[in-house]
């Protein structure tokens, strides 16, 4: 057997497509929004700079994702045949050609929205499956190769061997290409099945309309004007993700219910509509994570609409032996909320939306818990299908079963965003400017102090509730050279946030954010 060009190009085309094809499935399985080259095809048209932008669209119509993503497919079409090309000479070299292929696919997940580390499984996958397949279609060629160079030395001694090891050889490319085609073929026609059921929940989230939800207005005072400063409200796009499910429940409205049920007079099971013809409450809270490290990024501020819970609870009829509320979310995940916080006067709320529009799939679509005052990890269960009035002695829920606290209250905090840490900043007066926070009690004050020096007033913002946060000012005069900055809040019952440096674990971080500049001659 010949081995032609022609048939080392297949074996890259093929392993190429065995490649794409496994990501993609791996993709709709996980329920991440796109497959790993759409993401690539979105990147591209986020670099591209507006102008080019606008008129490429006007050549080729609101087409111009599809159109990408077929050149882009051909593209790699090219590159994979090359591959299988290159695979003639060196095992390494197509290895090359994939992990670039990979890495630009990987870079372009990682930066699309609301990106977690577990969405470039994908491309991993899709990786190894190039290795693998390749490997697994040159293996005959290469055989094939041998015989035949083996036949020019010797002619006469392998003449009779060779033809019958060639049609061997040439059946065992052959079998191995069409089987990775067909299981292709396969993945490909059950990731666009799967992927069926979260493009049309979203396309039922896009067509709703919720009455009684209201845009986002942000109050007057409740922001400062700074640059570089955390928005005050943050928007859906870059709040920040936790969750523990790598595959994220694509619920429809009408598949969901709510059970409230456990230490009560009367079990309530809610359905959307259910929810949806209840009185809608409205609030500002913002929401942060346990995990988040003293001036890390897990905190986010939004509009949040949906039905007090405590009036629901009152419906329900409470016992009053009873002291927590176990909720679970669609993807089994579980967290123990203080039934006080639930029943008291707090905009403790079942959501349904998040700045004006139906949550976002990714942030508890249709339907999840938010509550002022306390971690994300006791209250804010997305997807949430199930409550049940119990006592703190009678469970274990997800994170309090892996040694964090069980109540979960908001420590007081606050962080610097500008300037950056080791920022060059211009010389006489210096901004320093951030957020403050201590959601359900409120910020009274904000000080910074440079290089240990003492504490100065910061101006704060004067939102309308203290379930959010505050942004704070200060501009100092700073003298050239490297300094550092630290600040540090004070709450509405006059607590000062403590120095005391502690880890997340096993209730949250403390200490005084500081971040080092320096300022120019
Ligand atoms: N179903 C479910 N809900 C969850 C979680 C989770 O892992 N699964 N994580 C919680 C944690 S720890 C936090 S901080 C918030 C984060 O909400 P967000 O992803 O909308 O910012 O969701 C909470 N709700
Ligand atoms: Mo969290």
């Amino acid at each position: 057997m010949k081995t032609s060009r022609g048939s080392w190009s297949v074996a890259g085309l093929v392993a190429g497509a065995a490649g794409l094809a496994t990501s993609y499935f791996l993709a709709m399985v996980m329920t991440i929004r796109e497959s790993p080259v759409v993401a690539v095809a979105e990147e591209v048209i986020r670099q591209t700079p507006g102008g080019l932008a606008e008129k490429a669209i006007q050549v080729v119509g609101h087409k111009d994702k599809t159109i990408l993503v077929v050149g882009i497919l051909i593209l790699m079409g090219f590159l994979f045949a090359y591959a299988g090309q290159l695979a003639r000479r060196s095992w390494w070299a197509p290895s090359l050609v994939f992990l670039v292929l990979a890495g630009i696919g990987g870079a372009a997940v990682i930066d699309s929205r609301n990106a977690t580390a577990a969405d470039v499984l994908p491309v991993v996958v899709g990786f190894v499956t190039w290795v693998v397949c390749l490997s697994l279609l040159t293996e005959p060629l290469r055989r094939a190769e041998l015989v035949q160079r083996q036949a020019e030395v010797e002619p006469r001694a392998t003449t009779g061997g060779l033809s019958s090891l060639s049609d061997h050889t040439r059946r065992g490319f052959v079998l191995r290409s069409v089987a990775m085609v067909a299981v292709a073929g396969a993945l490909g026609f059950f990731g666009r099945a799967v992927g069926a059921g979260r493009r049309h929940v979203e396309e039922s989230r896009r067509l709703l309309r919720l009455v009684g939800v209201t845009s986002p207005l942000v109050p007057p005072k409740a922001k400062l004007d700074v640059t570089g400063i955390s928005p005050w409200m943050t928007s859906a796009d870059d709040f920040y993700l936790i969750h523990t499910a790598i595959v994220v429940p694509a619920i429809e409205p009408t598949n969901w219910s709510l059970k409230i049920h456990g230490m009560v007079d009367r079990e309530i099971v809610l359905s959307y509509d259910d929810l949806l013809a209840r009185k809608t409450t409205e609030a500002w809270i913002t929401l942060n994570c346990v995990s988040n490290p003293v001036g890390g990024p897990l905190i986010g501020n939004a509009w949040w609409s949906g039905v007090r819970i405590a009036d629901l609870l009152a419906e329900a009829g409470v016992s009053p032996d009873a002291d927590a509320v176990l909720q679970t979310s669609d993807d089994g995940w579980t967290c123990g909320t203080p039934l006080v916080a639930l029943t008291d006067n707090r905009d403790a709320i079942l959501a349904i939306a998040m700045n004006g529009k139906p949550l976002p799939i990714e942030h508890g679509f249709p339907v999840r818990t938010i509550v002022p005052g306390l971690y994300g990890y006791v209250s804010a269960t997305k997807w949430v299908v199930e409550m049940e009035v119990t006592r703190f002695s009678d469970f274990e829920a997800y994170w309090t079963s892996r040694g964090w606290g069980e109540m979960g209250p908001v420590k007081m905090s606050s962080r610097i965003d500008v300037p950056g840490s080791g920022d060059t900043v211009g010389g006489g007066d210096v901004t320093f400017a951030g957020v403050a926070w201590s959601q359900h009690t409120g910020i009274e004050a904000v000080a910074v102090a440079i290089d240990g020096g003492s504490w100065q007033p910061a101006e704060i913002s004067h939102p309308p509730t203290n379930d959010s946060w505050v942004q704070w000012v200060a501009r100092l005069p700073v003298d050239a050279g490297d300094h550092v900055v630290r600040v540090r809040a004070t709450d509405k019952t006059g607590l000062v946030q403590t120095g005391v440096v502690r880890d997340v674990l096993p209730d949250g971080a403390t200490g005084w954010h500081t971040v080092d500049f320096t300022v120019r001659e």
